[in-house]
């Protein structure tokens, strides 16, 4: 027996975060099957204090009954939060917290490499080499768009968007137009050079590439429909590092298909791990399996800061990052 909290990660960490973690907490883990099964989910909230679920966890309603529960709080592994609901969580006073901050340059070098990716053929000049179709170099082959200079726009100007316009701005001289539901500061604007559009079809229709950073769910899903894909250029990419459902995926393979726009770097999908077929057939896209974060410093920082949150928690201190 311990007098330390009980915590149950729904899926395993990096080896560090979780030694960090069993220094604090009588810790176990669900090591499968993933997404861990309802069952088990009801059995936890009567047998831990404390769970630390990811964005693949699918919630009971029994969560939010904190009175019944022996579970009081989430520590939730990922910034995004989409996957909980937040309202119930705070009538129930359950406690949430997140992990911003530590994934923000991961995800935007993630959302730079998948922009690379798809202007400049790096995934599908892989593909041709292994499917044993190169031929030797020629002028016309495989040829991309051109990055440096182009008109970067995004949607949704917080931590991760910034790190973006600061790739763009500073690495690639990419003038950058955004949508920001709230006024960003005009110093930190005027640092990046970017500029703030009052609306999300003003920055589709000045933009050669268009990067999501805002969060999933609520009123984001479906932003990007199909009206606003024909909002943008059709020599135009679409990157989505953000949440799958921003985006009608339906409509987004349609105009890739069509050709209304030029391509996309996909990260995330609506319904993870199912990817709407005709995107797995389709040339001008580029798929990664939610990598944004996924890199050993950046997980083990994000199992680091959800223990952050726990122990301040347990200590009945403040969540440094309490969402709920
Ligand atoms: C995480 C992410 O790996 O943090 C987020 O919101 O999208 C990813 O980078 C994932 O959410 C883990 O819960």
């Amino acid at each position: 027996m311990t007098d330390k909290p009980r915590i149950l990660l729904t899926t395993p960490w990096p080896r560090r975060a979780i030694e960090a973690m069993r220094e604090h907490f009588d810790l176990d883990v669900h090591e499968g099957p993933l997404p861990m099964p309802e069952d088990r989910w009801l059995d936890a909230l009567q047998a831990y204090d404390g769970i630390a679920p990811t964005v693949i966890d699918r919630l009971p309603p029994q969560a939010y009954e904190t009175v019944q529960n022996r579970t009081k709080v989430l520590g939730n592994f990922g910034v995004g939060y989409n996957h909980i609901d937040i309202a119930a969580a705070k009538s129930g006073g359950l406690g949430v917290s997140n992990t911003p901050g530590v994934l923000t340059d991961a995800t935007a070098d993630q959302a730079m490499g998948l922009l690379l990716a798809a202007a400049r053929g790096i995934s599908r000049g892989d593909w041709h080499i292994r499917a044993g179709e190169w031929r030797g170099w020629n002028p016309i082959d495989l040829l991309g768009t051109h990055v440096t200079g182009a008109t970067l726009g995004i949607i949704g100007f917080g931590r991760i968007g910034q790190a973006m316009a600061k790739r763009a701005h500073f690495g690639f001289d990419m003038p950058v137009v955004f949508h920001n539901r709230s006024r960003i500061d005009p110093k930190v604007t005027a640092a990046l050079g970017a500029r703030q559009l009052d609306s999300i079809e003003a920055v589709l229709g000045a933009s050669d590439f268009v990067s999501l950073h805002c969060p999933g769910g609520g009123e984001n899903r479906h932003l990007i429909n199909a009206t606003r894909l024909a909002a943008m250029k059709p020599t135009a990419f679409l990157i989505n590092t953000a949440r799958g459902d921003v985006v009608d995926e339906t409509a987004m393979a349609e105009a890739l298909r069509t050709g209304q726009i030029a391509g996309a770097g996909l990260d995330v999908f609506e319904d993870e791990p199912k990817v709407h077929p005709d995107l797995t057939s389709l040339k001008n896209c580029v798929l990664n399996p939610h990598l944004g974060s996924a890199t050993e410093a950046t997980r083990t920082e994000m199992g680091l800061l959800v223990m952050a949150n726990l122990q301040a928690f347990f200590k009945g201190d403040p969540m440094p990052n309490a969402v709920a």
